[in-house]
């Protein structure tokens, strides 16, 4: 049988927005269906098919239409059982704030610091909107109950993972609370199951 959930992903070590719709997923990853697709940084997605936008991820449940765009597919997801927004209304407010200010924004350092996992740490020079969002990032676990980024792991923490895996590799990862909070990320299940994805780059259906 199908499982409920199917997800339509971007290779792992390659694809930032897939990176964030599986840890959003991760606490479903028992009903959870990958089906994976090859992207490139450069050659971008060999095949689109089941993309409404041409783009991944897509999740798909039951037999709607594919939900596209990571904020919708996070906000789907967290109705499911997935990661959710922090507890307290003022965190939910300025978490979804920021996730979207950082979606909205990033395109310079996306283009400029690609998430290419596959890649050895400290081989990329920083850019300056990288600096920036970890010095906010840093502030925010200043003001956090840790570990994470509104204390207990949430959405956020999906949304900024990839940017802390940027972060690794132009070594700007500078303080003890970025230091704290990749360790911490380290260790959890989404982190973990995406690292091994990255690893071995050619699994076909994950339940
Ligand atoms: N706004 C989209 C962005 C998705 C996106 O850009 N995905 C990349 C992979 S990380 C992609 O599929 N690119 C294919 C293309 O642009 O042709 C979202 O939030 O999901």
């Amino acid at each position: 049988m199908q499982n409920a959930v199917r997800l339509i992903l971007g290779t792992a070590s390659q694809s930032s927005w897939s990176m964030r719709a599986f840890l959003c997923a991760s606490p479903l990853i028992e009903s959870l269906t990958i089906d994976w697709r090859t992207f490139d940084v450069n050659d971008r997605l060999a095949d689109a098919s089941g993309c409404p936008t041409g783009k991944v991820p897509v999740l798909y449940m039951h037999d709607a239409n594919g939900i596209v765009e990571s904020f919708a597919i996070a906000e789907t997801l967290a109705e499911l059982g997935g990661l959710n927004w922090p507890k307290s209304s003022a965190d939910r407010a300025n978490a979804r704030s920021l996730c979207l200010e950082f979606q909205a924004t990033s395109d310079a350092l996306r283009k400029a610091v690609p998430m290419d996992l596959s890649l050895d740490a400290e081989t990329l020079i920083a850019h300056s909107d990288l600096l920036t969002w970890m010095q906010r990032l840093d502030k925010l676990l200043q003001q956090s109950d840790g570990p994470f980024l509104y204390g207990h792991l949430s959405i956020a923490d999906a949304w900024f993972s990839p940017v802390i895996a940027r972060a690794i590799r132009c070594d700007v990862l500078s303080t003890t609370a970025l230091s704290a909070y990749f360790e911490a990320l380290k260790l959890t299940q989404g982190w973990r199951c995406w690292m091994g994805y990255v690893d071995n780059p050619s699994p076909i259906y994950v339940s």
